[in-house]
């Protein structure tokens, strides 16, 4: 069993905070040793043979479609040591401090989004404030890579600028509603360049609810594995109706336009 505590903090240098600000995405390199990575690899192996709690295919259309191109597992951390501490881990709760400039953060959860080679889908271009149950836009998320991304392999691509657009429609996962060309603009359609952040293990990117992002399929004969965390700053509060039904609604114990709070968004500090 893994003893890793992803303890320690990682410097987020104003420069890294502007940029943030300015774009709705940032990288960072090195946030993870590789024996760090190492070690939720072998987690992740665990939880991709045996499947505990909520995992689906994200792309998948029918039953009778194969599944697994976008393989989502939610709240690794309910049932494996290791990913409960990188989840919750100061180090990552420090940088989620930092970009949003909120005092505390509540862990809303883990999702690993794993494309695996073979038969793999685009993630489309969306947000993902209009996924969740919170009313103000705030919530930001840290896409670590577990292996070396590239485009080709589906490593995040972002519209920098994109989370002052205010929010739009869910998009579909599997083809369906609205295509982007029919949300946007033409002001933001002129503004639309997409700019794609290969990483190297252990490497991550954090982009703000709103900022559109998307990966292609992974075209490559390797596994690419993120494990994604997702932070609730001060002053989030709950949409109930409002807001399409998440996963995790159910945990939620606050009441409409009451701060989002949860059984399972434990305080991180
Ligand atoms: O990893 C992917 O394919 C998509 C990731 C994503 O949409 C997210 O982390 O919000």
């Amino acid at each position: 069993m893994s003893t890793l505590d992803y303890a320690g903090e990682y410097p987020v240098l104003d420069n890294k905070v502007t940029f943030f600000r300015e774009n709705g995405y940032v990288r960072f390199d090195n946030v993870l040793s590789m024996e760090e990575v190492e070690a939720l690899r072998t987690v992740l192996a665990d939880a991709m043979d045996h499947r505990q709690g909520f995992v689906r295919d994200l792309a998948k259309k029918s039953d009778s479609e194969e599944a697994d191109k976008i393989l989502q597992m939610v709240n690794l951390w309910e049932h494996f040591d290791a990913i409960k501490a990188y989840s919750m881990s100061t180090r990552l709760a420090g940088m989620a401090r930092r970009l949003t400039g909120s005092p505390t953060v509540r862990l809303f959860h883990d999702q690993a989004l794993v494309k695996k080679p073979g038969p793999s889908a685009a993630s489309p271009w969306h947000q993902d404030q209009p996924y969740w149950p919170s009313k103000e836009p705030g919530m930001i998320s840290c896409w670590m890579a577990l292996d070396n991304v590239t485009i080709e392999k589906g490593c995040m691509q972002f519209i920098p600028g994109s989370h002052k657009w205010g929010e739009f429609a869910p998009m579909s996962f599997t083809g369906e509603g609205p295509t982007v060309d029919e949300l946007l603009s033409d002001e933001q359609k002129a503004k639309w360049h997409p700019t794609p952040v290969e990483l190297k293990a252990g490497d991550c990117t954090w982009h703000h609810g709103l900022t559109w992002h998307y990966t292609n399929p992974n075209t490559t004969n390797e596994i690419r594995r993120a494990l994604v965390t997702i932070y609730i700053p001060e002053g989030i509060n709950y949409a109930a109706e409002e807001k399409m039904e998440h996963v995790l609604t159910p945990t939620i114990t606050s009441r409409k336009g009451e701060p989002l709070r949860g059984t399972a968004f434990p305080v991180l500090g």
